[in-house]
């Protein structure tokens, strides 16, 4: 017998799934002319997991619950077996392991996305998938999220066999070869692969990944909750598993974890453009620039199977560039990442030149220039002139307004702004700069090929620094005026690590390049980046900046940096005292949020979510707390933030200017997040 799943897009395991797949289970078991069960989703994917949108709900509680539906499955007294294509994840898992076999085409995806919801497997999945898979297998599943391919999963025993051709009918003739195998296989009752492993498995594993798990809860629990399977038997365990689960989905970082999923997927949607809107075609894109952006620009097409022509203006800088981008893939595949033939495909998609006419072939062009107006006026003027009709015409800028750059042609329908980040190869995050008269098709092909390119992007609209760099720039002033009122740069660095950024902001500034933005007078000494870059201190690159740094970049407190913010402060007539470390979330991270809030009440963004979005990928914002205005909701609450930035108003001088929209919602008791 076939049961097959029809629950587009995703065939998620919601109340009427779970339900059914009882119901034919029980359907199998009393009809006798039933040798076998075949478990099978139509469309195109393999169940994807638990229905993160009952999550919360009465739904998610009526029976049968997903344990329930597991155990029912396993209990059969008929071999059942898995057809698994697209995606098996999660509960999707979970019901595969409980499944007597596991049969799967070569391109499926299997995984325990769990963690990255803040939660772990709940419907047995960390105690059956190590008796399956072996305990070093599940650790890394479980624990990271990281999906394996059906090819590994059937080395490690997870699939029982690859199938090459059509699912469904190779599916059957599988299940008749084994219908007549008793004992059934069961994946609760198996000891060979959970007996005898060593606590240090389990300790290694933890010190690999400190530093990914940092702040997070739920790598922890999912560990543990491993760990037990080979501690005791399949019944205790799952009593464990339980417990963790719920421990887990009852806290904050779960609740921000989920929303974060759902604001991601939101944030492809374009609100406003018409449901007739078609993408253009992009068969081929070119990229003025051949700099560690407009490589690293290249790189995502290429990878992505879209041939690239790439255009510098001298030899040398098209070699360098070229040069780089070849040694980013060698990189990439000694790690794995890519094969030989991968890269050297990547390197055939690769046309460099230094003929601007070159460009007349490419559907999308986008400019990575030197962050100056004038420059890119004058780019976009000679775009217009040899791009082909229905060409995108797009701008990397990361501050600068695309209207301007837009009438720069003669045709502003097709300028979009897209903003990559640095290195634009690695980072997820694309602000797509939408400007006044940003055609909706362009705006639309933007966000399919950002998908395309396995980015996530953001819809922005024009204004200084965007989403990201605009929010960033109230809290360096911040960061910078608590400097010469007494913090030191280790102290507002490390409140910001402690919070769960990557980094703080001086260690951003030493990274990017103290030089950044720079006037380039050594004479013309205002502040105290200026004093550190007229004496040579631009970051990391030059092994100084705010830190000092040893040749293995290790950075340390610089004495000359100190007594550089001091004189500052005694020249400018700043009284220095003790800062505390409250006073320094609240003037640089209450900030952010003010700003956000400006944006939104501007409509330079669509929607809170999106502004999370950005933060998270483009800054390393700790998605356990969900993103700077999901923070401000559920974390810290709108009240709490208004009255900081008050008790701060007056320090903060010119630059404190609230958002009515903050305040009102402060007033209400209002979110800005749901
Ligand atoms: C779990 O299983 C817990 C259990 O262990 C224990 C329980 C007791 N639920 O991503 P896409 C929607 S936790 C509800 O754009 P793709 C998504 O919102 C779950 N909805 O497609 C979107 O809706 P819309 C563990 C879901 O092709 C649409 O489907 N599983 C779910 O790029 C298309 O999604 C996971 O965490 C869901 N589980 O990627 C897997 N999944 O169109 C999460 C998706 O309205 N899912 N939707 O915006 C994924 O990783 C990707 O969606 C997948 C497809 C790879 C499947």
């Amino acid at each position: 017998m076939i049961v097959e799943s029809n629950n587009p897009p995703v065939n998620a395991l919601g109340h009427a799934v779970r339900k059914g797949l009882v119901e034919a289970i029980e359907a199998a078991e009393a009809d006798e002319a039933v040798k076998a069960v075949v478990i099978a989703c139509a469309g195109q994917t393999f169940f994807a997991g638990a229905d993160v949108s009952e999550f919360g709900t009465p739904k998610a509680f009526e029976a049968p619950m997903l344990p329930q539906v597991v155990d029912r499955i396993e209990a059969c007294t008929k071999p059942v077996v898995a057809a698994i294509h697209g995606t098996a994840l999660g509960g999707g898992l979970e019901v595969a392991l409980s499944c007597h076999y596991r049969v799967a085409v070569p391109s499926a995806k299997l995984g325990t996305p769990e963690v990255k919801l803040g939660i772990l497997p709940g419907a047995g999945g960390t105690q059956r998938l190590p008796r399956v898979a072996g305990v070093e297998k599940a650790l890394e599943m479980c624990a990271t999220g990281n999906q394996v391919s059906a090819k590994q999963a059937s080395d490690f025993g997870l699939v029982d066999r690859l199938i090459e051709g059509d699912l469904l009918p190779h599916a059957v003739a599988y299940a008749e070869e084994v219908r007549d195998i008793r004992p059934l296989p069961k994946s609760s009752e198996r000891q060979d692969r959970v007996e005898g492993v060593a606590d240090s498995v389990f300790d290694d594993f933890r010190k690999a990944n400190a530093r990914k798990f940092r702040g997070f809860d739920a790598p922890e629990a999912n560990i543990q909750a491993v760990k037990v399977a080979t501690q005791k038997p399949y019944g205790e365990g799952v009593l464990e598993e339980r417990r963790l689960f719920m421990e887990l989905m009852s806290g904050k970082q779960a609740k921000a974890q989920q929303y974060f999923f759902f604001a991601e997927r939101k944030a492809a949607k374009i609100d406003d453009i018409p449901d007739d809107t078609r993408p253009r075609d992009i068969r081929r894109v070119g990229v003025i620039g051949a700099g560690t952006m407009g490589g690293g620009i290249s790189m995502n097409f290429l990878s992505a199977g879209i041939p690239v022509t790439i255009v510098e203006m001298s030899q040398d800088a098209l070699d360098r560039g070229t040069g780089v981008v070849r040694k980013n893939y060698e990189a990439s595949a000694a790690k794995g990442r890519f094969t030989g033939e991968q890269v050297q495909q990547a390197m055939g998609n690769l046309n460099p030149t230094l003929d601007f006419d070159a460009l007349a072939e490419c559907d999308l062009i986008i400019e990575a220039v030197y962050e100056n107006m004038d420059v890119k006026k004058e780019v976009f003027g000679r775009l217009d002139k040899i791009a082909k009709q229905g060409a995108i015409l797009a701008s990397n800028t990361s501050y600068l307004n695309v209207n301007e750059i837009a009438a720069s042609t003669s045709r502003p329908q097709d300028v979009v702004g897209l903003h990559f980040f640095s290195p634009a190869n690695i980072m997820k995050l694309l602000e797509v700069v939408r400007g006044d008269k940003t055609a909706p098709d362009v705006l639309l092909t933007a966000m399919q090929l950002a998908k395309r390119i396995r980015k996530v992007a953001v819809v922005a609209g024009v204004c200084h620094g965007f989403i990201g760099n605009r929010m960033l720039m109230p809290r360096q002033v911040e960061a910078t005026k608590l400097l010469l009122e007494g913090a030191s740069p280790e102290q507002v660095d490390r409140v910001h690590v402690e919070f769960g950024m990557p980094m703080g902001p001086f260690q951003m500034a030493d990274l990017a390049g103290v030089d950044i933005g720079w006037h380039r007078d050594p004479n013309r000494i205002e502040n105290v980046r200026d004093a550190l870059c007229a004496i040579d201190r631009w970051g990391q690159k030059k092994g100084a900046g705010f830190y000092d740094y040893d040749e293995r970049r290790q950075p340390s407190p610089s004495p000359k940096v100190q007594q550089i913010i001091e004189d500052f402060a005694a020249q400018q007539g700043v009284e220095r005292r003790e800062i505390t470390d409250q006073e320094i979330i609240e003037r640089t991270i209450y900030t952010m949020v003010n700003e956000g809030a400006k944006i939104l009440e501007e409509g330079m963004a669509q929607r809170a979510s999106d502004i999370d979005v950005v933060w998270v990928y483009g800054y390393g914002w700790p998605v356990y707390k969900g993103g700077p205005m999901f923070w401000a909701d559920n974390y810290e609450k709108l009240d709490t933030i208004v009255a900081g930035l008050k008790r701060n108003e007056e320090r903060m001088g010119d630059d404190a200017s609230f958002s009515q929209l903050l305040l009102d919602k402060a007033e209400k008791g209002e979110k800005f997040t749901r």
